[in-house]
């Protein structure tokens, strides 16, 4: 790809469809902002401008002196009644009707004369388009959403939109190293950091300030939670003055910017001998050291923290729990209205394989379940999807539907680090959906996570969604073409939960691709299976971690095994999985509501995907499917290379309906993954029969196996092995599991 960063989902020129009704074209627009005092008023008119005369193809012009027949208005609604009641003191004719937006969001209305007082408009009676926020950031976004659903095939003379974000909090947590690597990063380096300091880049910080925007991201956290020895001086200045450009900048997008921090900074950074959160300095030292980044930093939100946490410093340390640890950081973040995001990804990372007493799935539930109430009303603790970590299949963390008196954000990875880094096409959208529309039973009500999060259910007023960022400085900015639907997934599916995975799948397609239905099928129809075909030719039925140790990227069916992390599947010659039951395992299932612990707690009814997750079953056992579990490992096996075939092939049937550039860089990835799903599959199935000693009932031959006499007879071998020289290296390890 050219050096040029890609404009991802962002208009590429003027739309075929919507624009063209006739009406609208040829003639100049005027693009009126009101109270554009605020940066955020002030960056959506010029979007507004920039944005209009790319995707319309017609003029827009600035100023009082011209005589346009059509507006463009943009401001906050308590602006325009301000101006509505001084109309002398506008600089523009303001807009007519009843523009009331919702809570946190916007409305796009198009204004006609007559017409739109008989509730109709028509193209020649139009005179403008308003969008109006309930406040600055609404504005942008609203912006965006303009352009986006005359993307999408809307007609300008004929919108009547008002949305407003579902979740409150919609959140990026970047994993980024002031040496500008990026932990779990498969998109180049970092946007923000480089050399060990922050990284100039306007443009590019710009772009990414407008791609967020577009989606309606609201916060941005910079560097990692595991927060090296350079960063954690991003509290103080001279960094802090070299941080303040990005802020300014991501402020005008209505984005506020959180700083991951040490639980030890009082000892690293303020000379203190002590970090115990209940010590007086300790409090003064961190009031003051946020008061002077509240000073420094345009946009400042807040902090998030990763305590206690593989090797990571936390109020453990002092014999607190993590209330007390999170509620001393709210206390100094208080007077500005800052919040604290305290992750809940709290295990024992140096666990004895031997040990089946322990049970890592538990150790989120245990640690802060007894803790829901004490938190202070700035924190949120943020919480993975499932109770391990990322991996493709998981339960839904009991802890967010255990949560009554918490806020809670949901945290998932877009950062494809244990779902086919950049190399695989999975997209994530299917599974966020499937956690957000988890009925938890919270309540004695259904309680899916969508409404816990967003306040619905118990009336916590700070929920939300975090995603680990999947975004670098590659000019694809997620390492691949077909990536950016995660992010753009995630923006979504934060903003409206309630939109389906395909919907956004084809949004994006259609976006990024153009309107060509073809494309948009084809290209929506691939990301749509991505990720159950990923699950194929990787670890079955829910036991996760088959991968290298560090790397995650490739298979490895016991690196995790007799390792420290508590990541076990316990395979052996007579099954798989581990028992999480209360009535022979760890118990885990009771932390769920009914009817999912009774639901888990039993074989018979435990769904097939989650059976090795919360059962240890022998390869006899039969799924619901029908199966046996170490047939099901076959087929799945089998059937997911060729998923990976058809992948291709259906990509293939685009190629002159696709720009050649992005075209090719698919194509490339498309047919590694073809050589890595092989070797999934071949590692896999071989694993499973040298535990399990029964060959494939339908008579495949076991990779890596000796022909059976059959195979022999029929003159069969095994099939080729993995083409593994054309494969990468793994790359290297980072920090955590
Ligand atoms: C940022 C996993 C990852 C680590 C990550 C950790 C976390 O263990 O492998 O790289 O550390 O999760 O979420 O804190």
């Amino acid at each position: 790809m050219s050096m040029v960063a890609d404009r991802c989902w962002l208009p590429r020129g003027p739309f075929p469809t919507g624009l063209a009704a006739g009406a609208l074209r040829g003639r100049p627009w005027r693009v009126a902002t009101w109270g554009s005092e605020d940066v955020a008023v002030a960056c959506a008119g010029q979007e507004l401008e920039r944005l209009w005369s790319q995707v319309s193809g017609c003029r827009t012009l600035r100023g009082t002196d011209i005589e346009p027949p059509l507006e463009l208005w943009v401001g906050r609604a308590e602006d325009l009644q301000r101006c509505s009641q001084r109309p002398q003191q506008a600089t523009a004719p303001l807009p007519r009707g009843d523009l009331r937006p919702p809570d946190g969001g916007f409305v796009l209305s198009s204004l006609g004369g007559d017409a739109r007082a008989n509730g109709q408009h028509r193209a020649s009676r139009t005179e403008g388009i308003a969008v109006v926020g309930a406040d600055g950031p609404a504005c942008v976004r609203g912006v965006f959403a303009l352009v986006r659903r005359l993307g999408l095939g809307a007609y300008p003379d004929r919108l009547e939109v008002a949305e407003s974000p579902k979740l409150p909090i919609r959140m990026l947590d970047h994993w980024d190293n002031l040496d500008g690597t990026v932990e779990r990063g498969y998109a180049g380096r970092s946007l923000f950091f480089a050399e060990g300091g922050v990284r100039s880049d306007p443009d590019r910080q710009r772009q990414y300030a407008r791609l967020l925007a577009s989606i309606g991201v609201n916060a941005v956290c910079l560097n990692n939670v595991n927060v090296g020895s350079a960063a954690v001086g991003l509290l103080q200045t001279p960094a802090l003055d070299d941080l303040s450009g990005l802020g300014g900048l991501f402020d005008e997008y209505g984005i506020e910017l959180y700083l991951s921090v040490s639980f030890a900074s009082p000892l690293l950074l303020g000379g203190l001998a002590t970090a115990d959160p209940r010590d007086r300095r300790v409090r003064a030292w961190w009031r003051e050291t946020f008061a002077v980044v509240e000073e420094r930093l345009p946009g400042f939100g807040g902090v998030v923290v990763k305590a206690d946490s593989e090797g990571r410093p936390g109020p453990h340390v002092y014999g607190c729990d993590h209330a007390v640890g999170a509620n001393m950081l709210a206390d100094a973040l208080g007077a500005s209205g800052g919040k604290v995001f305290w992750r809940a990804f709290v295990y024992d990372a140096a666990q004895d394989w031997r040990d089946r007493s322990k049970d890592r799935a538990r150790a989120a539930y245990d640690e802060y379940h007894p803790l829901d109430g004490s938190f202070a009303p700035n924190v949120v603790l943020q919480v993975k999807a499932g109770p391990m970590d990322f991996q493709v299949r998981e339960p839904v963390s009991p802890l967010l539907g255990g949560l009554t008196g918490t806020n809670v954000a949901l945290e998932v990875q877009l950062t494809q680090e244990y779902t086919g880094q950049a190399e695989h096409l999975c997209y994530l959208a299917p599974a966020w959906s499937e956690v957000l529309g988890f009925p938890t039973g919270a309540g004695g009500r259904p309680s899916p996570v969508a409404e816990i999060l967003g306040g619905a259910v118990f009336g916590q007023p700070m929920g939300g969604m975090v995603g680990v960022a999947n975004v670098g400085d590659d000019p694809t900015w997620c390492g691949q073409v077909l990536a950016q639907a995660n992010l753009y997934g995630f923006g979504r599916l934060a903003w409206d939960p309630g939109l389906s995975a395909e919907e956004i799948s084809r949004e994006w397609a259609q976006l990024t691709f153009g309107s060509d239905p073809e494309v948009v099928d084809v290209v929506s129809r691939m990301l749509g299976g991505s990720l159950a075909t990923y699950e194929r030719y990787t670890a079955p039925l829910g036991v996760g971690w088959m991968v290298r140790p560090q790397s995650h990227d490739r298979p490895d069916p016991e690196g995790y095994e007799y390792d420290r992390w508590g990541t076990y599947h316990r395979a052996d010659r007579n099954g798989l999985g581990v028992d999480r039951t209360s009535a022979s395992g760890s118990g885990m299932t009771a932390q769920y509501h009914s009817p999912w612990r009774e639901t888990y707690e039993d074989p018979r009814s435990c769904p097939d995907e989650l059976l090795c997750f919360f059962h240890h079953v022998s390869f006899g056992h039969r799924l619901h499917s029908g199966q046996t579990v170490i047939q099901h490992i076959y087929d799945s096996h089998f059937a997911g290379v060729e998923e990976v075939r058809a992948l291709l092939g259906l990509w293939r049937g685009l190629h002159d309906r696709i720009d050649p550039l992005r075209y090719r860089l698919v194509l490339a990835r498309l047919t590694n993954q073809i050589d890595l799903a092989i070797e999934w599959r071949d590692v896999i199935v071989n694993y499973f029969w040298r535990l399990s000693g029964a060959g494939d009932a339908r008579g495949r031959p076991i990779p890596g196996a000796p022909p059976t006499a059959d195979q022999a007879a029929r003159g069969g071998s095994p099939p080729a092995g993995t083409p593994s020289s054309r494969l990468p290296d793994p790359g290297s390890g980072t920090a955590g599991t």
